[in-house]
C-alpha cells in the first residue's frame, strides 16, 4: 500500500481513503452481490472494499477487460505489457507433478506433546510436554495424477512437517504400515509397473492391470503389502478416519548417544472407518473430490481432526531376538508385541490460504530430522533418503525450495550456500565460506547442539545382495489376513477378484494365484473360485514357507478397534414435495444434537414443498447427491411422493445403493413404495417410523455387515 506520502508500506495496494481492516473483513464471504461498473465490463461487490487490482510489480491496472489495440478493431500491439505479463505467468502456472503422491491435500495445525521422551532421545519436540509445534500435513494417493479421483484403491501418503524449534522434521509416511518392497533399487520398478502402462498412458489410479500384477507376481516380498491394499485400508472414509506409519524402523538418539529403536504410529481420534468398494467406484464419479472436500468442510467448520502420536520403542536385543527384521519394511512389529506408547496429539485446525503455494510446494524429505532422531540400515530408507531432495530440484526448479515459505524453517537459519535460481533470502555479509575471521557474527558451526549423526559401528564386504533374515514373505500375509473380521476378509478376496479379473493376461492371473497359494491355499482358493480359474492353481515355489503359527492381531483390523458414533458424519436425506415439516426438523434436530451434519437432497435445488406448504431447502439436487456420499441416509417422503419417486431411476438407484453398500436407512412409513421398488428388505439397520433416537443409535454402530451376503456374491 502506498500511503498518501507515497511511501510503500505492504505490496498490497487499497483504493484510497478506504479502511484496510474493513477491506479484510468485507472482503470474507461476502455474497455475490454485484454492482456492474459502467459498460458492464467489471464488477464490484456492494458494500465491499476492493484493493486495487495490480500487475506482479505493483503497477495498478487501470482496464483488465481489454487488451490494447491499433484501432478498434485493429491488432493487439506487442506494447501492450499488461497482458504479455498476464498471458506469459498463465503460461508458467504449472510445475511438474509429483512422480507419485501426485494426487495431495494438506491442511495445517498443531503437534503437542503429552508425554516426554526424556532420557531417550535429545529431540526437543519429543521431549518438551505442551509445546505446540506448528505442522503442514499433507495427505495424498500414490499412483494417480493429480487430477484423478480420491476414492482410487491405494495405498494413502500422510506426510508431516514438524517446524521445530531445532529444524523441520518430516515423518513421510503412509497410512498402511508395511510397504512393497524390501530394497530401494526395486522403486523405480514397482512404480513404473502400477502407472499407467507407458505405450498406452492409461489405466492411471490403479492397480488392476497388468504390468502391476505382473510385477508383484514376480516379486514375492510384496505378497504382505498386497493383503493390505486390498483390503478396505486401501479405500477409507476420510483422511480424517485413517491411521498413519512411519514404516521404517527409526532411532531416538540421546544426549549420551545411546540409541533405541522406534516406530511412529498416527490413531485417528475418530477411530478408523473405510467406504465399501462399490461406493468407491461410484463416488470417483459422484465427487471426485470426496476426501478433500470432507478435510476442508471439517476443518472450516471447526471439526478439527485429531491424532495420536504412538511410539513403539525397542532396543537391540529385542531387534536380535524378534523372529523378523526390524530393517525390513515389508514387516511390521504387532502392537501386541511391542505396545504403542502415546506422547502427543496432533491436531489440524487450518485449512491451506492458497493451494498451489502450500500444498503443492511442500516438499517432504525423510533426511529432514533433527538432532536426537537418527536413521537405520533399513535399505528402503536408505534410497529414499536420496531420492526426495533430488526430486525437488526438478519439481520445484533448483536448490531454493527451501525458502519457499511453506518449507522454511521457523527457526534461525544461516549458512554458506549462496545464490541460485529464485533466491528468496537476502543472506547478509561478505563471509560465505568457512573457516574465516573477516566477521564475528557468521555462523558457525556448533558440535554441542547441533546433529550428530549416531555413532554405529559398519564393517563388512561390498555386497549386493539380500540379507537372509529379509526371507519370509508369507507369514506376516497371512497374519494380517487371519487378524481381520469375515467382512473384512471378504472384501480382500473380492479386492482380489476384481484386480486380477482386470488383467488381460491370464499367465499373470494364473502366477499371481500361486504365490496366493504360499499365503494359504484356502484364500489361493476362494480368489480362483471368483475368477471362474480353479483349474489354474499351480503353487509357486516359496523360498521360505508360510509359518501358521503366528499370533493374530485385532490392532490390524479397522472393524475390530472402530469407535462408535456418528460425530462429524453426514447423513443424507431424501425428500420430496409432501414430505411432513415437522418429521424433518425433528430429524434435523437429532442430528445435530448427535454432531453428525444432515444434508437434504430433493429432486430439484430450489428444494420441495412440505407438507405444511414451507419449502424445505436442498443442499443436493437427487442427480449429483447420490446416496454414496452418505454415510447414513433417511428416505422421509410422503405416499404420493414415495409413490411418483418409485418411477424415478436416480431415486431408486439412490435407496437401492444405500441399502447395498449395508448403510443404516431410516425412513417414514409412507416411503414404502419407493422402499420396495428399490428391493429393500426389512433388517435391524432399517429404521421405519420417527423414532430418531433408534435410528441415530443404530447409525452410530457402523453398516449392516450381517446384510453383505445376502446383496452380493462371497467367495
Ligand atoms: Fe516416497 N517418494 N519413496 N515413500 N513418498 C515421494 O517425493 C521414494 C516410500 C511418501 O505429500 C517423492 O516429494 C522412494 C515409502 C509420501 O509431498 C519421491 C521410495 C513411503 C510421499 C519418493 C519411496 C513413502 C512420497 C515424490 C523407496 C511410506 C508424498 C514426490 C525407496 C513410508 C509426500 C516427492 C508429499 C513422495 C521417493 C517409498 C511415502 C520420488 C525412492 C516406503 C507420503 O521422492
Amino acid at each position: 500500500m502506498r500511503t498518501d506520502s507515497g511511501i510503500a508500506v505492504s505490496s498490497t495496494h487499497y483504493i484510497k481513503g478506504q479502511n484496510m481492516s474493513k477491506t479484510k473483513k468485507s472482503a470474507k464471504n461476502v455474497a455475490a452481490d454485484h454492482e456492474t461498473g459502467a459498460g458492464g465490463e467489471f464488477h464490484q461487490i456492494a458494500g465491499a472494499t476492493h484493493p486495487q487490482l495490480t500487475n506482479q510489480r505493483g503497477l495498478v491496472v487501470g482496464d483488465d477487460e481489454n487488451s490494447l489495440k491499433a484501432g478498434e478493431r485493429g491488432p493487439v500491439l506487442l506494447e501492450d505489457h499488461l497482458l504479455v505479463e498476464k498471458t506469459q505467468h498463465f503460461d508458467h502456472e504449472r510445475i511438474p507433478e509429483r512422480i507419485v503422491h501426485a494426487r495431495g491435500f494438506g491442511a495445517k495445525g498443531y503437534f503437542e506433546l503429552t508425554h516426554s521422551l526424556e532420557g531417550i532421545t535429545k529431540a526437543r519436540v519429543l521431549t518438551k510436554v505442551g509445546v505446540k509445534t506448528p505442522v503442514f500435513t499433507r495427505f495424498s494417493t500414490v499412483a494417480g495424477n493429480m487430477g484423478s479421483a480420491d476414492t482410487a484403491r491405494d495405498v494413502r501418503g500422510f506426510a508431516v512437517k514438524m517446524y521445530t524449534d531445532q529444524g523441520n522434521w518430516d515423518i513421510v509416511g503412509n497410512n498402511i504400515p508395511v510397504f512393497f518392497i524390501q530394497d530401494s533399487i526395486k522403486f523405480t520398478d514397482l512404480i513404473h509397473a502400477a502407472k499407467q502402462e507407458p505405450d498406452r498412458g492409461f489405466p492411471q489410479a490403479q492397480t488392476a492391470h497388468d504390468t502391476f500384477w505382473d510385477f508383484v507376481s514376480l516379486v514375492p516380498e510384496s505378497t504382505h503389502m498386497l493383503m493390505w491394499i486390498m483390503s478396505d485400508r486401501a479405500i477409507p472414509r476420510s483422511f480424517r478416519m485413517m491411521e498413519g506409519f512411519g514404516v521404517h524402523t527409526f532411532r531416538l538418539v540421546n544426549g549420551a548417544g545411546d540409541s533405541t529403536y522406534v516406530k511412529f504410529h498416527w490413531r485417528p481420534t475418530l477411530g478408523m472407518a473405510s467406504i465399501v468398494w462399490d461406493e468407491a467406484l461410484k463416488i470417483s464419479g459422484a465427487d471426485p473430490d470426496f476426501h478433500r472436500r470432507d478435510l476442508w468442510n471439517a476443518i472450516n467448520e471447526g471439526n478439527f481432526p485429531e491424532w495420536e502420536l504412538g511410539v513403539q520403542l525397542f532396543d537391540e536385543e529385542f531387534a536380535n531376538k524378534f523372529e523378523f527384521d526390524v530393517l525390513d519394511a515389508t514387516k511390521l512389529i504387532p502392537e501386541e508385541t511391542i505396545p504403542l506408547k502415546i506422547i502427543g496429539r496432533l491436531v489440524l485446525d487450518q485449512n491451506v490460504d492458497n493451494y498451489f503455494a502450500e500444498t503443492e510446494q511442500v516438499a517432504f524429505a525423510t533426511t529432514d530430522v533433527v538432532p536426537g532422531i537418527d536413521f537405520t540400515n533399513d535399505p528402503l530408507l536408505q534410497g529414499r533418503n536420496l531420492s526426495y531432495i533430488d526430486t525437488q530440484l526438478s519439481r520445484l526448479g533448483g536448490p531454493n525450495y527451501e525458502q519457499i515459505p511453506v518449507n522454511a524453517p521457523r527457526c534461525p537459519m544461516a549458512n554458506m550456500q549462496r545464490d541460485g535460481h529464485m533466491t528468496m533470502i537476502p543472506q547478509k555479509g561478505r563471509v560465505s565460506y568457512s573457516p574465516s575471521s573477516l566477521e564475528a557474527d557468521s555462523p558457525r558451526q556448533d558440535p554441542k547442539n547441533g546433529f550428530t549423526s549416531f555413532r554405529g559401528s559398519e564393517n563388512g564386504d561390498k555386497l549386493r545382495i539380500r540379507a537372509e533374515s529379509f526371507g519370509d514373505h508369507f507369514s506376516q500375509a497371512l497374519m494380517f489376513f487371519n487378524s481381520q473380521t469375515e467382512p473384512e476378509q471378504n472384501h480382500i478376496i473380492s479386492a482380489f477378484i476384481f484386480e486380477l479379473s482386470k488383467v488381460e493376461t491370464k499367465a499373470v492371473r494364473t502366477r499371481m494365484l500361486g504365490q496366493l497359494v504360499n499365503v494359504s491355499p484356502e484364500i489361493a482358493q476362494r480368489v480362483a473360485n471368483g475368477l471362474g480359474m480353479l483349474d489354474a492353481i499351480k503353487a509357486v515355489p516359496a523360498k521360505v514357507p508360510v509359518r501358521t503359527d503366528l499370533p493374530t492381531s485385532d490392532a490390524l483390523s479397522i472393524l475390530k478397534k472402530a469407535v462408535p458414533g456418528v460425530k462429524t458424519k453426514v447423513i443424507g436425506c431424501l425428500v420430496e414435495d409432501g414430505s411432513d415439516a415437522k418429521t424433518i426438523l425433528a430429524l434435523k434436530k437429532a442430528v445435530t444434537a448427535a454432531g453428525a451434519n444432515l444434508k437434504i437432497v430433493a429432486p430439484k435445488i430450489g428444494g420441495a414443498h412440505a407438507s405444511d406448504g414451507t419449502t424445505i431447502e436442498a443442499d443436493f439436487q437427487l442427480a449429483g447427491g447420490s446416496s454414496v456420499l452418505f454415510d447414513a441416509v433417511y428416505v422421509l417422503l410422503s405416499k404420493e411422493g414415495a409413490t411418483k419417486l418409485s418411477r424415478e431411476g436416480a431415486a431408486v438407484a439412490w435407496v437401492h445403493d444405500a441399502f447395498v453398500h449395508l448403510k443404516v436407512m431410516g425412513a417414514s412409513a409412507a416411503a414404502k413404495p419407493l422402499l420396495d421398488a428399490a428391493g429393500v428388505i426389512k433388517d435391524d439397520g432399517i429404521v421405519i417410523g420417527d423414532d430418531h433416537k433408534a435410528y441415530l443409535n443404530r447409525a452410530s454402530q457402523g453398516r449392516i455387515w450381517s446384510r453383505e451376503p445376502g446383496v452380493c456374491s462371497v467367495f
